[in-house]
């Protein structure tokens, strides 16, 4: 049986990031992939790689929308960067009919190259508009502390706090990432499901950020949840397991952080 998904995410040309990172991950864990793109980052080589932004048009993005979700019965849908609040509209309407069971929010806040008022309204576009329909949100520390209002995100116990906080704007599961941000050895997750703090660890590996990690973790659950996965902590155990791999793994590139390999670890078809 072929299991399916849907990402409506922008596009990272250089493929770390973006709708590339997500459809590698969903063909790794052996889930049919299909996609909408939201806009277009091109990073700039002549610019300290400087990210230049390009929404598609909310008609287009919802024609794509149309098309995919015409073609198949796609239950499982990850959003990755929205970028703009007419996008967010079009996409928050798609959302409220109701026909996906599961929702995978990676809430992609900023982008170099935007203007800071207009990321200020997506920021509350999101927030108000998307978050609220999500299975599982998957915050970074930077993310975290804008959704959740806090100061600043510095130990495991405010990753938590976030993570209640963010909760009570709606969505089912909110897994907090601390990944290399937080001091420590370990790179630290939380998940709260509105009752229990669960607490995901694995040794960091290396310092430096990689670049496609928040990617593949909300592209990898989402492939989980897809192919059936019951309980939201399995789907979530492995995606860090192919995320750790994927690290393990990165290829080197001209741009300012490596790039994960989703090709490391996890057997190509699981199911
Ligand atoms: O990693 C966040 C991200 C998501 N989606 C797109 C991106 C980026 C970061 O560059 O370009 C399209």
């Amino acid at each position: 049986m072929t299991h399916h998904a849907f990402v409506i995410a922008g596009s990272e040309a250089t493929g770390g990031a973006g709708i590339q990172a997500d459809l590698k991950t969903f063909q790794q864990l052996g889930v049919y992939g299909t996609g909408a793109i939201t806009c277009i980052v091109s990073f700039d080589p002549g610019n300290d790689w400087a990210h230049r932004f390009v929404p598609i048009e909310p008609q287009v993005i919802a024609d794509q929308i149309e098309a995919a979700t015409a073609a198949h019965d796609l239950d499982v849908v990850k959003i990755g960067m929205l970028g703009t609040p007419a996008t967010i509209d079009v996409v928050a309407e798609a959302l409220g009919q109701g026909s996906f069971s599961h929702v995978v929010l990676d809430p992609v806040l900023i982008c170099k190259g935007q203007e800071p008022g207009a990321a200020l309204d997506t920021d509350n576009a999101l927030r108000e508009q998307i978050v609220p329909h999500a299975t599982v949100v998957t915050p970074n520390v930077f993310e975290s502390t804008t959704l959740a209002g806090m100061d600043a995100i510095e130990t495991v116990e405010d990753l938590a706090e976030a993570a209640r906080r963010i909760h009570a704007l709606g969505p089912d599961y909110v897994l907090a990432k601390g990944g290399v941000e937080l001091p420590g050895d370990d790179a630290v997750d939380v998940l709260y499901d509105g009752t229990d703090i669960h607490v995901f660890s694995a040794p960091k590996v290396g310092k430096e950020r990689v670049s496609g990690a928040g990617c593949t973790l909300a592209a990898a659950i989402t492939a989980e949840l897809a192919k059936g996965a019951t309980d939201v902590r399995d789907a979530v155990q492995t995606a860090k397991d192919l995320v750790t791999a994927g690290i393990k793994e990165r290829l080197s590139a001209h741009t300012p952080f490596d790039v994960l390999w989703q090709g490391a670890g996890v057997p190509a078809r699981t199911s």
